[in-house]
């Protein structure tokens, strides 16, 4: 299991949905092996707070994560299988497992923003001939909960794979700087780059959409998932705070002209409502051409985010466990 950007997500061995996963299966796990700083979701730091639960952690660097402080062993490398892994039929319970919260997820309505997600990655997974960037917050827990395609490994794809497959700001996890990330990974790599974004974090960069005098906009697409405000918060404990409290310190929406914006630095405007029934379908086209300087607004109505999570957790476990 992996988090987007860890540079597993998506490979060979990858299985999806490891929140859903985690929350339905989390007690089946009784060691965790941990590279990197997994600290994305509830269902992962919950794993690692176990106390039944072994955990290893492999790290080369003395400040090696250790979320909960209770590793028990800490390891400078891991070694691949030489042999068949004994554990193989869990391992295939597990995917296969997984291959059934992506049906149940395709008959579920999607959060818009989620939707957005699953279209951005399945796109970048079917053919990673630019690079992909997540912004912190709710696009980049989206496309942890919905991707389920795995990354089309060709020779196109290889430039982008040697510094990893996705990009984004975890560790420090601002919401600042993202398009600024994005065009910087486009010029460092030389190739387009689309990047998925809340509202918040692209008003916090927005400074970055300027080009030089006489310069066109790097090739760059700007996916922005507009659901007035941050609310990643509503599904959190601040979520619970009365409605005028939440929109007034949490959210704080606002009416940005996101066309005017784009028009006055040079980028092209796209704009894509999913109250329209051909929200999915316009969205699909746009991303199907490659990454070029567009700002992809996406209007998301949030309004039941909690509840709308939630439900892509709620799948009938005692049908998982019977078919896998
Ligand atoms: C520089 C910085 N300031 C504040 C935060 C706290 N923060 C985390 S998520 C978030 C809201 C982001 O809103 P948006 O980009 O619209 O995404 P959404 O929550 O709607 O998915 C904020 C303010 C942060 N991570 N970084």
């Amino acid at each position: 299991m992996a988090e987007p950007s860890s540079g597993a997500f998506g490979m060979p061995g990858w299985i999806a949905h490891q929140q859903q996963m985690l929350t339905h299966f989390g007690d089946e796990v009784e060691q965790v092996v941990v590279l990197g700083h997994p600290s994305l979701s509830r269902p992962v730091t919950r794993l690692l707070a176990k106390d039944d639960v072994r955990v290893i952690v492999c790290s080369q660097k003395p400040d090696y994560t250790d979320v909960f402080g209770n590793a028990s062993v800490v390891v400078d490398s891991i070694k691949p299988a030489v042999s068949p892994m004994p554990m193989q039929d869990w391992a295939e319970k597990w995917v296969q497992r997984s291959a059934q919260i992506t049906r149940q997820l395709s008959a579920l309505k999607l959060p818009d923003g989620a939707r957005a997600a699953k279209s951005v990655w399945a796109h970048y997974a079917s053919d990673p001939s630019h690079a992909l960037v997540l912004g912190a917050s709710n696009p980049i827990r989206f496309v942890d909960l919905v991707a389920s395609e795995p990354i089309k490994l060709s020779a196109k794809a290889l430039p982008a794979m040697e510094i990893g497959p996705v990009h984004a700001a975890r560790g420090q996890a601002g919401i600042d700087g993202t398009i600024a990330t994005a065009k910087g990974i486009s010029v460092g790599l030389d190739m387009p780059v689309r990047v998925l974004v809340g509202d918040l974090t692209f008003m916090h960069d927005m400074n970055s959409l300027i080009n030089r005098a006489g310069e066109q906009p790097p090739n760059v697409d700007v996916v922005v998932i507009d659901d007035r405000g941050g609310r990643i918060f509503k599904s959190l404990e601040h979520g619970l705070a009365d409605a005028d409290l939440y929109e007034r310190f949490f959210a704080i929406g606002h009416d940005l002209d996101y066309r005017a914006l784009a028009e006055s630095a040079g980028w092209e405007y796209l704009s894509i409502d999913y109250q329209d029934t051909e929200a999915e379908s316009d969205l699909d086209q746009a991303l199907s051409a490659a990454p070029s300087g567009r700002i992809i607004h996406v209007r998301a109505n949030h309004e039941n985010i909690r509840d709308e999570i939630r439900s892509l957790f709620s799948d009938n476990v005692q049908e998982l466990k019977r078919n896998a």
